[in-house]
């Protein structure tokens, strides 16, 4: 990238430097040293479509401008602004054959790995459910899907058999726990995909990605401020969106903690994520969505572990890793995850229950 900087800024009408930003998995985020702006290079090998990408972006953020000027609220600091190219575009293909982005940045937020307090992960579920609010209405079909079946489980468990099929560095061998774990959920996995397409579970415009390093809180209150990471804004369930929240964010320890024993599924956190999206999304929510909540923690975690693990066994292709065994680590953490969660079941719903009245 550094080498296409200027290249870039031009385009931008900017003269600037910029460095390293952030700790997502997927894009490459920088920040510009002048200007109040983030920079990112689009992982052009998992969006394909980054003209549909940007084009999703530029329409959800302009709409949700709207409606938090209409609720009193900042609209330059409560959604992401995409700042133009000299040319009017949402981004601009360099000559190395990636395509960039800029944003404004999001001014005395902090985004986090680990909440200090329940309290913030209350506050980032309040930021979720809002978001989800604000798009109630938002016609869900005009949206490019920027990655298919990215929550559909039952594919996800077929990319893993693809994997173990074609086991490309021969580390199937040493992963069969893992594969037998997942395999041993595979029928219930199901279940939410089904239920979707009998029309049992109403397909939303959701963030599908809603971990908690997504989500700007401020400096000072904890509020939540903006969610980012919209890449994935797309057709999906407010499922999606509520288990893939506390999958890490409701974790004893980090998503790759590899002293398994650190990790568990925090009630306490639950419980103040339960209260912060269901005091923003009750309105919404309907009988068979509230019935499917707690699953759905331990649906996400699963897929995610899968995903993980599939992406170890095809050579770490996918995910951005810091160390060889990075995705095997993620994966076994999930699995710990979802194992401890099973225990917690009927705590979890009746949770549900207690802020539902
Ligand atoms: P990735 O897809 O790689 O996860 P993100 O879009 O989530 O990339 O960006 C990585 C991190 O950069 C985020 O977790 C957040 O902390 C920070 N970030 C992203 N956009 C902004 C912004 N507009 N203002 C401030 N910080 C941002
Ligand atoms: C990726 O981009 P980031 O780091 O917010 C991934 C999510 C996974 C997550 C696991 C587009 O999220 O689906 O749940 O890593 N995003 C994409 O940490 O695949
Ligand atoms: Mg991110």
């Amino acid at each position: 990238m550094m080498d296409c900087l200027n290249e870039i800024l031009k385009e931008y009408a900017l003269d600037d430097n910029a460095s390293p930003y952030g700790d997502g998995h997927i894009n490459d985020t920088y920040l510009l040293s002048r200007k109040p702006y983030i920079l990112q290079r689009i992982n052009t090998g998992i969006f394909k479509d980054a003209e549909g990408l940007m084009e999703n972006i530029a329409n959800v953020t302009e709409y949700l401008r709207e409606k938090i000027k209409a609720a009193g609220g900042d609209p330059d600091r409560e959604t992401l602004t995409v700042i133009k190219t000299r040319k009017g575009e949402n981004y601009y293909k360099a000559s190395d054959g990636y395509c960039y982005r800029i944003y404004k940045f999001i001014d005395k937020a902090l985004s986090y790995n680990k909440v200090e307090d329940p309290k913030q992960f209350y506050y980032a579920a309040k930021a979720f459910g809002r978001f989800a609010m604000f798009l109630d209405k938002y016609p869900a079909e005009t949206l490019h899907e920027t990655i298919v079946d990215f929550h559909n489980t039952p594919v996800r468990y077929e990319q893993l058999d693809a994997a173990i099929k074609a086991d490309p560095k021969g580390r199937v061998k040493e992963v069969q726990a893992e594969i037998d774990f997942a395999m041993a959920r595979r029928e219930e996995a199901g279940k939410v995909v089904r239920a979707i397409a009998e029309g049992k579970i109403p397909v939303r415009v959701t963030h599908n990605d809603t971990k908690l390093n997504n989500v700007m809180l401020d400096e000072k209150t904890g509020e939540g401020v903006c969610v980012v990471d919209l890449d994935t804004v797309m057709p999906g369930s407010l499922l999606y969106d509520f288990g893939d929240a506390l999958r890490f964010g409701a974790s004893s320890g980090a998503e790759d903690e590899t002293d398994l024993s650190k990790i568990w599924f925090d009630m306490e956190l639950y419980e103040a994520f339960t209260k912060g999206y269901l005091e923003e999304t009750g309105n919404i929510l309907t009988e068979t969505e509230r019935e499917y909540l707690p699953f759905s923690a331990k649906l996400l975690t699963l897929e995610c572990g899968i995903r993980f693990l599939a992406d170890y066994i095809n050579g770490d292709v996918y995910f951005k890793i810091h160390k060889e065994s990075h995705n095997i680590d993620r994966a076994r953490n999930q699995f710990k995850l979802v194992a401890d969660m099973e225990t917690k079941m009927d705590e979890m719903t009746k949770v549900v229950e207690k802020y539902s009245r």
